[in-house]
């Protein structure tokens, strides 16, 4: 596939990896730090640094939209893939579970349909180009959401969709806004659509 039909109305090709996010960069201390679900699940759970470690893990390589227009094409990443938590019975959602909201350090927050959560082009990484994240990337553990290439048709959306400094999802069965989607920011967040800000 061409660049040009890879890349979304309204973006352009980056080669540097930018960051952005609020606030400041937290710190990391396995001893303390866990990872939370609940909600709309039948058993909530609270997961160790050390359980994460344990989780079944993918690769995936992913096309990344920002909604700032910058666009970094063939990104590698590794991690836990919600759908196989849900296919291997880690994590049960209770059937009226139709929507996942991210939960990261400092309350940073995004929503997504689970549906969307559960494509394989969502995951929950640990590893990027090989490496462990980055502090300002996330690190030990983020949400990321692209577009793969060639794959069948998906929902894609943009990164913002994607909580760095994860410590939790909440299963919901109402749809609710996250921080950028409570600010401006378009609850569905296409990329093709070019669904940047709310209406
Ligand atoms: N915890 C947290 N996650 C976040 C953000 C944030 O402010 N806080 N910003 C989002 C936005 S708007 C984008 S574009 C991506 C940027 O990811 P990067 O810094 O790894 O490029 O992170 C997303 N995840
Ligand atoms: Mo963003």
């Amino acid at each position: 596939m061409s660049d040009e039909k890879r890349l979304p109305p309204g973006q352009h090709v980056t080669t540097h990896f930018p960051t952005l996010h609020q606030g400041p960069i937290p710190a990391f201390n396995p001893a303390t730090w866990d990872f939370r679900i609940w909600g709309a699940v039948e058993e909530s759970t609270t997961w160790t640094w050390d359980d994460i470690l344990n989780l079944p893990r993918i690769k995936v390589q992913l096309d990344l939209h920002c909604v700032t227009t910058w666009s970094l094409l063939d990104t590698s990443w590794e991690g836990i893939s919600l759908k196989q938590l849900v296919d291997e019975e880690f994590v049960k959602p209770k059937p009226e579970a139709k929507f996942v909201m991210q939960h990261a350090e400092y309350g940073y927050t995004t929503n997504l349909p689970l549906e969307v959560a559960l494509q394989p082009n969502f995951l929950i990484a640990t590893h990027f180009n090989g490496s462990p994240l980055t502090p300002e990337h996330g690190y030990p553990l983020r949400a990321v959401v692209g577009a793969i290439l060639g794959s069948k048709p998906m929902k894609d959306v943009y990164l913002w969709k994607g909580a760095k400094w994860l410590r939790g999802l909440e299963f919901l069965t109402n749809d609710r806004l996250g921080f950028w989607e409570a600010n401006g920011y378009h609850n569905e967040g296409d990329v093709w659509k070019e669904q940047r800000f709310a209406g």
